[in-house]
């Protein structure tokens, strides 16, 4: 197996929504255990401490429709260029978050290295608002329409370029509750949905055999980012997060899609978001997030 020297970014941001506590998911993760869950598996693993958030007044600004937008582009620029520093020196970048706004900084920093890099993208929500669609002006619902040039330009342009991502580059696992904006963006770009429809009708094998399959062969990627939010899990298993929608992927199909992404060898950065200990019981989201990540590092019980 690939040994891989896997860099660790916390980002304590809660300013892309409005319920305080995802700002402690770092350290709730490092809580339960995810360096040492990496080591075992016989990776190096360094720490590189937390990215710096700034203060917000949590107010939605009258003429952008968006929550703290200038703390937001501040952090998701800082956390570009650290993605990007530790990419560069040979890391795996694993972005532990904070709210799904980071996306934004994670992709900006991955993107540079890559031609025609994909994104998979695991969640309840397609993250597509845009300041004219959003319901809520929550940044943490639109990062992935920044990232391929819909929105405001603050946010499309972090660290002075866009797209990050080309749109038929990008798979959304686990969508359940899609605004009617972020629908006709999805339609528009063809972008590729496995919603819980398909993930009932196909099983999750099929799901990941087809995702890598179109991500490798049809759109011949050079790198993917594994953008997971803990959301797209069911509440059952993952309580402690801010937008819980019922009817979630299991527990069991997140193994396995992790362990399929794993055996494919197709992820080379990946980010864990919207885990809120203050919402959660007995840091089960958290213990469930490092889970994942051991599958998604290679751990097998034989
Ligand atoms: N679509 C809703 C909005 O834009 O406000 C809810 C977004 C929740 C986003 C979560 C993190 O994935
Ligand atoms: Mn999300
Ligand atoms: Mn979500
Ligand atoms: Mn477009």
């Amino acid at each position: 197996m690939n040994k891989l020297n896997i860099a660790i970014i916390g980002v304590p941001m809660d300013h892309g929504q409005n319920r305080r506590g995802v700002d402690m998911g770092p350290s709730a993760i490092r809580y339960a255990g995810v360096v040492e869950r990496i080591e075992e598996l016989g990776h190096r693993v360094t720490d590189e401490g937390d990215i710096q958030i700034g203060q917000a007044d949590g107010s939605v600004d009258t003429s952008t429709n968006l929550r703290n937008l200038k703390v937001i582009t501040e952090a998701t620029e800082a956390l570009g260029d650290k993605v990007f520093e530790v990419a560069e020196a040979g890391n795996f970048p694993l972005v532990l978050g904070g709210d799904h706004s980071i996306a934004i900084g994670t992709l900006s920093g991955i993107s540079e290295r890559h031609e025609n890099l994909g994104v998979i993208w695991y969640d309840a929500h397609a993250d597509m608002n845009t300041s004219d669609t959003s319901p809520s002006g929550n940044i943490h619902g639109m990062p992935l329409a920044a990232s391929f040039g819909h929105g405001h330009e603050k946010l499309t342009n972090i660290r002075g370029y866009s797209p990050k991502v080309k749109p038929e580059n990008i798979v959304i696992i686990g969508a359940r509750s899609v605004d009617p904006g972020e629908r006709q963006l999805i339609k528009e770009h063809g972008i590729r949905v496995y919603s819980m429809h398909e993930i009932d009708k196909m099983g999750m094998n099929a799901v990941i055999e087809d995702s890598i399959r179109y991500l490798k062969e049809e759109r011949k990627t050079d790198a993917v980012h594994l953008s997971l939010d803990l959301d797209g899990i069911d509440p059952m298993y993952t309580p402690g997060v801010g937008t819980p929608v019922p009817g979630g992927i299991s527990y069991r199909e997140s193994h396995l899609a992790m362990e399929m992404l794993f055996d494919a060898d197709i992820i080379t950065s990946a980010e864990f978001v919207e885990v809120n200990p203050i919402l959660d019981e007995k840091n089960r989201t958290a213990d469930v997030a490092v889970a994942l990540i051991g599958s998604l590092f290679g751990e097998k019980l034989l």
